[in-house]
């Protein structure tokens, strides 16, 4: 895969020689290149914002700075073309969904902004010539510009990429958490420490233990932590142990859907603070 990275500070993302993206570029497995905006502008000041038009505060990315640099970094259109993400607030949230399709892209091109954004016509620009386009926020909160966003982006991809997580087992087993709910807590030695034991099921070496066990935390951190992501589960995918923990969390089926009991009261639901979850 190739992936450009477009910015005013391409030392934002020298963590990219680190670890293990830095071992997939060694390794031929990711051609990534960053490029400084500033190398597209014309003028002596090298300017890539201007006013808003319309008012208000801050500065806006000048589109015909951003529209230079992108064709020259997209390469051939012919030739199925580059993917175009912007990192910003006001995207679609970034899942291990977006990452895994665009993990089987041959070619990414990042743009991060800066100030008060990139002038709309850019990613409307691109749209309209047939240019995938994916605007992208990493959560709901405010960065000063798109690097950050894109290192979290890069990362998450570039480990889905073949060969690059040493183990892929360890794919396929985050994959099973992706049946939508939050990884179980994790132990090594020693078994006691500070007082505290690891969980007897782990060291019982019963498979059958081990694995409801995990189940059984899994489900009650995701009931605790995610609400939102129990009220997706697929109840088919649940068998009636599951049911039961989450019944002591207060959730029941409903006409087939996964329900929380007790219209707003706290019934069944654990406080993280009271208990480890
Ligand atoms: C961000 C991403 O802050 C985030 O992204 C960086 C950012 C900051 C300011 C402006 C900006 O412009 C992008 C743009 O796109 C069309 O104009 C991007 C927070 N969560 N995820």
């Amino acid at each position: 895969m190739r992936i450009d990275v477009v910015t005013v500070f391409p030392d934002y993302l020298a963590a990219l020689d680190l670890s293990l993206i830095g071992k997939a570029r060694q390794a031929g497995l990711l051609d990534l290149r960053v490029h400084d905006l500033r190398d597209w502008t014309t003028d002596r000041h090298r300017t890539v914002d201007d006013t808003p038009f319309g008012g208000g505060a801050g500065m806006v990315m000048r589109p015909d700075v951003w529209g230079t640099a992108i064709d020259a970094v997209s390469g051939d259109p012919g030739e199925g073309g580059a993917h175009l993400v912007i990192p910003t607030p006001s995207g679609e949230v970034f899942t291990q969904r977006h990452a895994e399709a665009l993990s089987h892209e041959s070619h990414l091109v990042i743009a991060c902004g800066r100030y008060e954004g990139i002038d709309a016509r850019v990613a409307e620009h691109y749209r309209g010539a047939g240019t995938r386009v994916s605007e992208l926020s990493i959560g709901d909160y405010v960065l000063n510009g798109g690097e950050v966003a894109a290192l979290v982006m890069i990362e998450a991809v570039g480990r889905l990429l073949p060969g690059v997580v040493g183990n892929p087992e360890s794919l396929v087993e985050e994959s099973h958490g992706a049946a939508g709910l939050l990884e179980y807590p994790v132990y090594t030695k020693p078994p006691s420490w500070r007082e505290h034991p690891v969980p007897e099921e782990l060291v019982s070496g019963h498979h059958a233990r081990i694995a409801r066990w995990r189940r059984d935390r899994a489900l009650e951190r995701t009931a605790a932590r995610r609400e939102d992501l129990i009220a997706r589960l697929e109840v088919a995918t649940l068998d009636k142990h599951d049911l039961a923990t989450l019944a002591r969390w207060g959730w029941s089926v409903v006409d087939g859907a996964l329900r929380r009991d007790g219209a707003g009261d706290d019934r069944g639901r654990r406080d993280s603070s009271a208990r480890a979850i």
